[in-house]
């Protein structure tokens, strides 16, 4: 967004309006003028990658299929699909659709096999990136005046750069205090007065956990609001965490291939993450005929950057399960929003053919506080006798554990018959001792599967 446009749309708005918007003339659009621009804007980064890089053009040429194809969002079904695949295939640059002297930026993904995935962005990416990491915290309600704490790891992963660009830019006072050291983050918490927490979410349950342990209550924080993402938690997770917190939280989205954190995120309606639209074209496809399905209906999400100069991708499928809506919310934005994820088609596990997500089990186990439950746990999935077994480790509450040992039986079968009429499947629960689960900084490993090992 320029300045002029920014200063043409505050002209044309109540200055009380524009405050929850940090790019009024784009977050506005109407669905016709955002359809204008996406056209647009296909068509030129279609045009861009046949000529730059020879690997899509050569999948393009598979298809006999030409830029001049491409002439509007309608088009996009009939161009092939990009997969993490592509990127190992091409490791590191061949996908780069600019030369490196213009690449000022370079992240990387692990992943959990296989090569890494390299993603080079240009300078004007990574204003891209700030400017949508922007409208995420001021859509949440943040400013200049905000002290964001920012406790995703910097380096390769994304989740730390990016959240430190868009607090930079919208001119908050930036920590940038990384992973770990759990007492120095709530110390600073405590004594800079932070107001936004950037993390995984269960590194802020986490912290939430740890406050007593290290002698803080939740007053001694002047947090009002997190943006937390980098792993899927369910919509009970959220309260546990605001409870435990005292702040609003976020779900923030994004992946290294597209664009780090800032993706979508949703607003304070928290119904559904709005995706920025203006920089990527959400699709979602049938997970077995990888046709595109309609609003409402789950499926893979995949995404097109249409305003990315670097490492431009078409149709890039994440593995991420979620559904699309493109009607306007009340908070005023048109930008399509996607539902929360269920998971990812590839940690989707398959347990006697039934579909199973961690997300359902968590959602299972925040209902079960009162029985003495905590949300951190760990599923085990073995095969015995080629029967696939299903095991939820869960934490006991510290109060619970030292009252009822004896009772501990009957709360795993009380929490066992919940997990099932859920999953629709049978499973075993254990009830473990406080802290006996292992802890993370960044992403939790919520599943072990020995069947694959
Ligand atoms: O996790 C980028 C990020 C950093 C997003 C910080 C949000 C906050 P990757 O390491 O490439 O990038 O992992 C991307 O993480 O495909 C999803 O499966 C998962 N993921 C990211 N955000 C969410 C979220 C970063 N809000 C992969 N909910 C994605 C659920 C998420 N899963």
């Amino acid at each position: 967004m320029t300045t002029n446009q920014r200063t043409i749309t505050l002209n044309s708005m109540e200055w009380e309006d524009t405050l929850k918007y940090w790019n009024p003339y784009i977050e506005t659009m109407s669905r016709d003028e955002i359809t204008e621009l996406q056209n647009k804007r296909l068509h030129t980064t279609v045009e861009k990658i046949y000529s730059k890089v020879p690997y899509y053009r050569g999948l393009m040429q598979e298809k006999g299929m030409l830029p001049a194809d491409i002439k509007m969002i309608e088009d996009l079904p009939h161009l092939p699909f990009l997969t993490k695949d592509d990127l190992r295939d091409t490791y590191p640059y061949g996908l780069l659709a600019e030369p490196l002297s213009s690449i000022t930026r370079i992240h990387a993904s692990s992943g959990t096999t296989g090569k890494q995935t390299v993603v080079g962005y240009t300078k004007r990416d990574v204003d891209l990136w700030n400017e949508c990491m922007a409208r995420c915290l001021v859509m949440a309600g943040s400013d200049n005046t905000d002290i964001v704490q920012v406790c995703y790891g910097y380096g390769l992963f994304t989740g730390g750069l990016g959240a430190h660009g868009g607090a930079d830019l919208i001119g908050a006072s930036v920590i940038p205090a990384s992973t770990g050291n759990t007492r120095r983050q709530l110390t600073m918490m405590k004594d800079f007065g932070s107001t936004v927490l950037c993390c995984t979410p269960s590194y802020a349950l986490y912290m939430g956990d740890s406050l007593a342990e290290f002698g803080f209550a939740k007053n001694d924080l002047r947090l009002k609001r997190g943006h937390f993402g980098a792993e899927p938690w369910s919509v009970n997770m959220r309260h546990e965490i605001e409870e435990r917190l005292g702040l609003e939280a976020f779900d923030i989205y994004g992946l290294s291939e597209i664009m780090g954190p800032s993706v979508s995120q949703d607003c304070p309606y928290h119904c559904g993450l709005h995706v920025w639209e203006d920089a990527f074209i959400p699709e979602i496809v049938d997970m077995e005929t990888l046709d595109p399905v309609p609003d409402g209906v789950m499926g893979e999400l995949v995404f097109t950057t249409i305003d990315k100069e670097g490492m431009p991708l078409i149709r890039y499928r994440t593995k991420d399960i979620a559904s699309l809506t493109h009607e306007k919310c009340e908070c005023g934005r048109v930008h399509a929003r996607m539902s929360k994820l269920s998971g990812r088609s590839d940690d989707m596990l398959i347990i006697r053919g039934v579909n199973v997500f961690p997300s359902q089990i968590e959602s299972v186990l925040l209902e079960s506080v009162g029985l003495g439950a905590t949300p951190h746990y760990q599923i085990i999935v073995d095969r015995v006798n080629n029967l696939d077994t299903m095991t939820v480790e869960i934490e006991l509450s510290e109060t619970m554990f030292s009252d009822y040992v004896k009772g501990l039986e009957d709360v795993e079968n009380k929490i066992r018959g919940r997990v099932e009429s859920v999953l629709g499947i049978s499973c075993r629960v254990r009830l473990v001792e406080p802290r006996a689960i292992p802890r993370s900084e960044g992403k939790a490993k919520r599943v072990i599967d020995k069947r694959a090992l």
